[in-house]
């Protein structure tokens, strides 16, 4: 069995019975459902547009009605309430159709990136014992047929590969059987809705279970933090599955007010420069590289970008110096956006002044979010004091998705999860993120933080984007190492010019860098972010 006597699913913990009661009268948990909402949104919004991608343009009503009929296709094949299906599909239509329609099923998906590749998927399948898989023929030069293959050998529950394009051996998404028109199952709000990704570095990523009522939740309260109307046109730059582009307020939160959502294919700014132009895009995320990407462009660039009123960045800390050029450089306004697929999400708010929007990572989104800034022995830090961040609230998961004993150390006993970020809270309530409790070098017995170091070496002009890591040393145990990507045109730093700006920006000398390595561009996660774990194996393997 896949779900309880209750519809719940087994290996995931639930809020207590008096947090449900505090968030429900609150008005916080509705008695809504995600495939319900987007019933509503159809009455609601009806013929206007819901997603543009590529040549495609679904209304409200279409995309009701496709996700119905995708719903009695996916039951005709035998999937059924409860049941877990891997969807890894990049950011199109079909994403949207097949994510409702699993929805109304009662049926889970697992959001997948595009750029996960066969560790990960088959670890998610195998953890979640999916069903079925849901895959493109090919995207980004890569044949997922493929991939699906080999995933369909290794996992023993997978019993449907389906195919948004040319099916190969497995099921065309077009071409699922008619269904009947029995009703659809009736879905409890309080019941798992999603399985999203954790963006964790260390170890295997978990799964992270969202409700339908804490999700849709994320998303409303996010599209009126980002004042969010049906005038607004939001362009998905970032992959879709994961939790920013999502619902914050990202796919789910435009819909919501009945605005239009437009998929960018990538997100570089060739591509969404043209998108923004042609489709009045007026609000986006993006993580920082990206950000800067585009502020970069923009300076040349001739695009129309006067529609464009904000644009989000999270999922990584944004250069203050970056923040700031934001405005003049694209002619929007910036909201930092400090957030996690697990839960909490802290937002600059439109009308917070300048200095917070630039250098802060906002604060939380929720009246019911509760923090705790704390040391390492889980005592409250005195405030404004760096310490770990523990939070818990009405859409913060209270653990990983069959994890419990992972869980047993990543939350408290009384359901703080431990965010392993390090912050400082100002007494607006705004934070700065600070670092990772682990992304800390102890050479030779000095706590050297990454962070604090990749923020003095991006204050050097040739330095365009920097990842400070540590690497075992005979000498000092840990060395640290800064991989720096110069900005363009310029001229390496010698090691006596760096440690001499340094010095000069006050940095403690064991702070400064053992080994510098300049690198065309640094490996990136599957959404963007500078990934530590992959530049520490190259640097291990010497190809770096
Ligand atoms: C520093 N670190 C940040 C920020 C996330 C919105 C935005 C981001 C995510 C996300 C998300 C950061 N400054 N502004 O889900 O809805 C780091 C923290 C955090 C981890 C979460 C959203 N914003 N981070 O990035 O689950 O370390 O979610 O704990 O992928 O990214 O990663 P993820």
């Amino acid at each position: 069995m896949s779900s309880t006597d209750s519809g719940r699913l087994d290996g995931v913990e639930y809020w207590p019975d008096e947090l449900v009661a505090r968030y429900v009268a609150a008005g916080h948990w509705r008695d809504e459902t995600l495939g319900e909402r987007l019933r509503s949104w159809a009455a609601r919004y009806g013929n206007a547009t819901a997603v543009v991608a590529g040549e495609q343009r679904l209304s409200f009503a279409e995309l009701d009605r496709r996700a119905d009929e995708t719903a009695a296709g996916l039951r005709a094949l035998g999937i059924a309430p409860g049941d877990r299906v891997v969807v890894h599909l990049p950011n199109t239509a079909e994403f949207v159709v097949v994510l409702f329609a699993l929805l109304r099923l009662a049926a889970v998906p697992v959001l997948a990136l595009p750029a996960h590749r066969r560790t990960e998927i088959e670890h998610f399948a195998a953890l979640a014992d999916a069903v079925a898989y849901v895959i493109p023929d090919r995207h980004d030069g890569f044949d997922h047929r493929e991939l699906a293959a080999q995933v369909a050998a290794a996992v023993p529950s997978l019993r449907h590969v389906i195919v948004a394009g040319e099916p190969g051996p497995f099921t065309a998404l077009a071409a699922l059987p008619a269904g009947d028109s029995a009703p659809l199952p009736t879905v409890d709000p309080g019941d798992v809705a999603v399985l999203l990704i954790s963006g964790g570095t260390t170890g295997k990523p978990k799964l992270i279970p969202r409700t339908h009522r804490d999700y849709a939740y994320n998303a409303r309260a996010s599209a009126e933090v980002c004042a969010l109307t049906a005038d607004d046109v939001y362009l998905a730059c970032l992959p879709i599955a994961h939790n920013f582009p999502l619902a914050c307020p990202g796919l789910l939160g435009a819909l919501e007010v009945g605005a239009r959502v437009v998929m960018a294919p990538v997100p570089s700014p060739d591509v969404a420069f043209g998108l923004v132009e042609r489709e009045r895009v007026t609000v986006t995320a993006l993580v920082p590289p990206l950000a800067r990407l585009w502020v970069d462009a923009a300076e040349w660039d001739t695009s129309d970008r006067s529609s464009l009123r904000l644009l989000q960045v999270g999922g990584a800390k944004l250069d203050e110096v970056l923040a700031r050029r934001v405005r003049p450089a694209l002619g929007c306004a910036l909201q930092q956006v400090f957030g996690m697929a697990e839960g909490l999400l802290n937002y600059t708010r439109l009308d917070d002044p300048e200095d917070l929007v630039a250098g802060t990572q906002g604060r939380p989104l929720s009246p019911d979010d509760e923090l705790r800034v704390v040391d390492r022995d889980g005592a409250d830090v005195a405030a404004g004091t760096v310490g770990e961040l523990w939070t818990r609230g009405p859409y913060t998961i209270r653990g990983y998705y069959r994890a419990a004993e992972h869980n047993a150390g990543a939350f408290t006993p009384d359901g703080f999860y431990r965010t392993g970020d390090l912050v400082r809270r100002l007494p607006t309530g705004h934070l700065v993120v600070e670092g990772r409790v682990k992304d800390v070098i102890n050479r030779g017995g000095e706590n050297v933080s990454a962070s604090a170091l990749e923020e003095n070496l991006l204050a050097h002009p040739a330095i365009a984007a920097a990842a400070v890591v540590g690497l075992p040393d005979e000498n000092v145990g840990e060395a640290v190492c800064a991989v720096v990507v110069l900005a363009s045109g310029a001229q390496a730093p010698k090691p006596r010019q760096l440690r001499a700006f340094l010095a000069e920006r006050g940095l403690a000398r064991f702070m400064y860098p053992d080994r510098l390595t300049v690198i065309d561009r640094l490996p990136l996660t599957g959404v963007g972010k500078i990934d530590k774990r992959a530049l520490v194996q190259r640097l291990r393997a010497g190809q770096a």
